[in-house]
């Protein structure tokens, strides 16, 4: 047996509960074979195990008392997969879905996408299955106090440093970031996706949708083509997707849908700059649902529980969450005319899916590589703290504009390399992948 399938058997006997996890891995793994065939130093020195196993698993209880006085326990979770290169980085989840085979599993995709963003940063995740939906600011406020009065003391600036992802946007960081700060007296780095007036990034909130963009871009431009005039799908309608629907409209593109758990909102006409606001301000400051959108303006049309993956489109770009597209929906793009796919989400595509969309030769971006602007704008933001000052929105922008042709350049190079032009996942994996390893045999076995 190959040392992969080895690695792999392994894995699924040790993590058999945890589907996430062992669908991340298998995917990743499988597509090393070009490069632990061709370098015997990773089977010598154990890698693929060392990088299997995370760093370490944190889960602790969140004890908080709601307005009406009824208390309530959820569980917080930390893994901290791999600081090969860097301190642990990677957002913090609120989702009641939320549980220890997710956080594994994006931790492990996150060690690889940090990888492939030019800058030092390790992979970690985390979160809880606490349900921010129907809360007041104050419960929330409560729940993030007592998160912390926990987490605090396995984090830092130099040690591992959380962010936002579902669930948690500006609000929750805020009341996160002051609780850190009672408890530790520090004003740091510690936490990213901060407010800029108080040691955020500017493009922060824009830069995984921006990235994401850019990056579909940069696909399209190597065969030579280009978003303009292309019908687009953005499925989710929280941070990610809003700033991708922005970005696809300055570049020409007309978004035709958007979605969140409820349904899929269809507007044929597309989704221009002013409705757009509308969405941004239902979301973010209302807190309300997107079948509002088509109550709002005539001629959009609600698609309750329906994902937007039967509307006829171009390009899709899943921008909700884990495994929103299965493989009958990937043969409904295809059958479609859809050419281009791109990741906001993290692993929003089945394998299968997946699978079928290289076979087929449709353009696809993963997300490790596709919606790293995200963490890398986070990580642009630690400089900034490190530094004790604040760039300019031009200076950040065109930092983020850089570092996603950096990574197209690298992970189209890497596919190529390895007689795989079109596999933007092996290329992906491996350039990540080489990256972590060869650092972890400098550093002897920890
Ligand atoms: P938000 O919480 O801002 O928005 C999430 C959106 O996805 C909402 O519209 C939500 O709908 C929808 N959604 C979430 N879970 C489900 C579900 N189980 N089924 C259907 N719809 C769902 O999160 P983000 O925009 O930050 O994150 C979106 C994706 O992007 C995630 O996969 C995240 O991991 C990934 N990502 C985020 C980055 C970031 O910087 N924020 C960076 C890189 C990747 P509803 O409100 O109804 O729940
Ligand atoms: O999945 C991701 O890359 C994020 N949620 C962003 C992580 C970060 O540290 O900014």
């Amino acid at each position: 047996m190959s040392y992969i399938e080895e690695t792999l058997q392994e894995v699924h006997e040790k993590c058999n509960a945890e589907p996430e996890f062992l669908q991340s891995v298998t995917e990743t793994l499988r597509s090393l074979q070009p490069v632990i065939d061709e370098h015997p130093k990773y089977r010598r020195y154990a890698v693929l195990e060392r990088l299997t196993e995370p760093d370490r698993m944190i889960m602790f209880r969140v004890g908080w008392v709601d307005e009406k006085g009824v208390y309530h326990v959820n569980r917080g979770y930390r893994v901290q997969f791999n600081n090969a290169i860097g301190p642990y980085k990677g957002g913090l989840r609120f989702h009641p879905s939320l549980n220890l085979a997710i956080v594994k599993f994006l931790s492990f995709e996150q060690t690889f996408k940090n990888a492939l963003t030019t800058l030092p940063m390790g992979g970690g995740k985390g979160g809880s299955d606490f349900d921010p939906k129907g809360r007041t600011d104050e419960e929330v406020m409560r729940f993030c106090q007592s998160f912390m009065t926990e987490f605090a003391r396995y984090i830092g600036p130099d040690m591992d440093v959380p962010a936002g992802d579902i669930g948690v946007g500006k609000r929750e960081i805020g009341y996160l970031f002051g609780q850190y700060k009672k408890i530790t007296s520090q004003f740091n780095g510690v936490i990213t996706g901060k407010d800029s007036n108080w040691g955020g990034s500017l493009m922060r909130p824009e830069a995984t949708g921006y990235g994401t963009v850019y990056f579909a871009e940069e696909m399209l431009e190597k065969h030579k083509d280009s978003l303009e005039g292309k019908v687009c799908l953005v499925s989710g309608s929280g941070n990610v997707a809003q700033f991708t629907v922005k970005k696809l409209i300055q570049l020409g593109a007309k978004v035709v849908a958007m979605s969140d758990s409820g349904g899929t909102v269809y507007d044929k006409e597309g989704i221009n700059e002013e409705k757009l606001a509308f969405v941004m301000d239902l979301k973010n400051k209302r807190r309300g649902r997107i079948s509002e959108y088509a109550d709002k303006f005539a001629g959009a049309e609600f698609l309750e529980d329906k994902s937007p993956w039967a509307i006829p489109c171009d390009c899709a770009f899943p921008c909700a969450t884990q495994n929103e597209i299965e493989l009958e929906d990937a043969k409904t793009l295809v059958e479609n005319g859809c050419r281009l796919l791109c990741e906001g989400a993290n692993m929003p595509l089945a394998a299968e899916a997946v699978n079928l969309l290289l076979e087929k030769k449709v353009l696809y971006g993963p997300g490790k590589a596709a919606n790293a602007g995200g963490v890398a704008t986070s990580g642009l933001e630690m400089a900034q703290n490190a530094q004790h000052l604040s760039w300019t929105r031009e200076e950040v922008a065109h930092r983020l504009h850089d570092i996603m042709k950096s990574i197209h350049e690298l992970v189209s190079e890497t596919a190529e390399q390895y007689g795989r032009p079109h596999d933007y996942v092996m290329g992906a994996n491996i350039a990540g992948f080489v990256k972590v390893a060869d650092a972890m045999i400098d550093q002897g076995i920890v």
